[in-house]
């Protein structure tokens, strides 16, 4: 029997998902949380705590530690870990690893009778490394777009310069730890870093999660020399090639022989998320997009040709079954949900229903949710602002419409937002926890006139990096890895009766947003 592992270091914990491609079975998995099951890392939710709200960064070591005790787990639960066949992996996007001239030494010579923190702690130049939800780097990010132009740096890497984006992070290590910035040999993604413990040694960043970045120039699919010297000198000669996600990165280190894994089989090449989740929910071909209803909601699609985003919101990264990928993240997502349900002092159950009460178009009434500051488009100062029919000004607007009217507003700003991809999408896969309402299900198939398939996938980054490794190991098609595991369990028609609708109230939309400004 071969099965394969997919691994997601994410933010808050660690999953591992083993697929067994012939059967199109999950076969076990497992999970480690970073705040409750290692509370002496001393995070919250993943996140190390600092006087700076703009800073975020977390302890790389912890990741380390969850993955000892991930792969313990499989292997006290029973798990079949000898007959694995590959392994590949799933990061938080953005985050970065930083490894002195010791690292190559001490990944060749782990040793099992210690644990991956214990050893791997001298290996590191920085001893926390920032992570996405890091803002902190506004003023390195106009000064990389001042030198290299900001539409020219966002036409090269698919992003203009963005806080979270890893060389931002970079330049202000660089700017303010310049002894520690020197002591650094190579520089890592949560991706690679993890990629490279398995391995024993130095492996490369995948195009996927290296678009993540401001480096890696999307047209010769290598790091740009200008932008990597605009960013922190000597930087370029910190970074490995990047290859594509289809790569075998290495194989893997007899350490984990003590779990039960066979040394020496093949370590897939690690990717994002992001990435990871657009093959793991089937959308690997370009024509279907992938709308995730999460704390934030993204729309990511694959991409025919690559194409940027004039606005600045939209991100290009690279699709692990090749080409690009769109990513657009909506920061105000189940978070501006749950602020509605509660101003209008109601459940969920409620929330559902208003659907089936209500009719398309909330009798003309918007909403642009900003309950926090947003990212797609840009509002700081973030308020909500509800418009009525006449001249945007709203009356006494009943529940269970507000609700409706909040759903169709951000529906309408996934269209409005994603219009720059250039495509007309026949079919919508949705996950994440609101995909289970009916009512938000058919609100999408209504705005973008297109079907809606749900699909019952636990974890897609996981399942994403599971099946990625099957294609990178063993060659199966992206066809039939999504048809064995991304099975589409509903499917919701588009009303072609709202399409007039919603197209002048997307126009309305626009209008506001416009208006409001950010
Ligand atoms: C994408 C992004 C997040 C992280 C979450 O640009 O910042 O989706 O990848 O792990």
């Amino acid at each position: 029997m071969k099965l394969y592992l997919g691994l997601d270091s994410s933010t808050q914990g660690i999953k591992g998902i083993m697929i067994d491609v012939e059967k199109g079975s999950i076969v076990r998995s497992e999970a480690v949380n970073f705040s409750s099951e290692l509370p002496k890392y001393k995070s919250v939710d993943g996140v190390l705590s600092n006087p700076d709200p703009l800073v975020k960064h977390s302890d790389p070591l912890m990741w380390l530690a969850a993955l000892d005790l991930l792969f313990a787990k499989f292997a006290k639960n029973g798990a079949l870990l000898g007959d694995v066949a590959g392994i590949s992996g799933s990061g938080q996007q953005h985050g970065s690893v930083y490894f002195n001239s010791a690292s190559e030494g001490i990944l060749a010579k782990l040793d099992p009778r210690k644990n991956l923190p214990e050893q791997i702690a001298p290996a590191l130049s920085r001893k926390t490394s920032p992570i996405w939800m890091d803002s902190s780097t506004n003023k390195e990010c106009r000064e990389i777009s001042d030198t290299v132009g900001a539409l020219k740096l966002q036409q090269l890497t698919g992003s203009p310069a963005i806080e979270r984006f890893t060389g931002p992070q970079i330049r202000k290590f660089w700017k303010n730890s310049l002894d520690e910035y020197e002591n650094t040999q190579s520089i890592h993604l949560v991706s690679s870093f993890m990629a490279s413990v398995l391995s024993g040694e130095n492996v490369s960043i995948d195009y996927g999660d290296g678009a993540g970045m401001n480096l890696l120039n999307l047209k010769t699919l290598g790091w740009d020399a200008k932008i990597a010297d605009a960013t922190a000198p000597g930087l370029l000669g910190k970074l490995l090639p990047p290859r594509p996600s289809s790569n075998i990165a290495g194989r893997l280190h007899p350490y984990f022989a003590k779990y039960g894994l066979k040394p020496g089989i093949p370590v897939a090449v690690w990717s994002g998320d992001n990435p990871c989740s657009l093959v793991g929910v089937g959308a690997a071909s370009s024509g279907t997009a992938v709308i995730s209803l999460g704390t934030s909601d993204t729309f990511f699609a694959a991409m025919k040709t690559f194409k940027v985003d004039a606005d600045g919101y939209g991100h290009v990264f690279g699709n692990p079954a090749g080409g690009f990928m769109s990513l657009i993240c909506f920061r105000n997502g189940s978070l501006a949900r749950e602020k509605i349900k509660n101003d209008c002092g109601v459940d969920w159950a409620f929330f559902d229903g208003s659907f089936k009460k209500t009719i398309p178009g909330s009798d003309g009434n918007m909403m642009l949710p900003y309950f926090v500051p947003e990212t797609t488009p840009l509002v700081l100062d973030p308020a909500p602002v509800l418009a009525g029919r006449e001249n945007f000004r709203a009356g006494n607007v009943p529940p269970d419409v507000k609700i409706r009217a909040i759903v169709e507003s951000q529906i309408m700003s996934m269209k409005l937002h994603s219009g720059w991809i250039g495509e007309n999408f026949s079919t919508v896969r949705i996950t994440g926890g609101a995909s289970r309402s009916a009512g938000i299900c058919q609100v999408i198939a209504d705005v973008f006139q297109a079907e809606v398939q749900k699909i019952s996938v636990p974890d897609s980054a996981a399942l994403g990096a599971a099946m990625r490794a099957a294609n990178a190991v063993a060659g199966t098609s992206w066809k039939e890895l999504s048809a064995k595991f991304a099975k589409t369990t509903e499917k919701i028609l588009p009303d072609t009766k709202t399409a007039e609708l919603y197209k002048s109230m997307l126009a309305k939309y626009a209008e506001l947003e416009r208006r409001r400004g950010g």
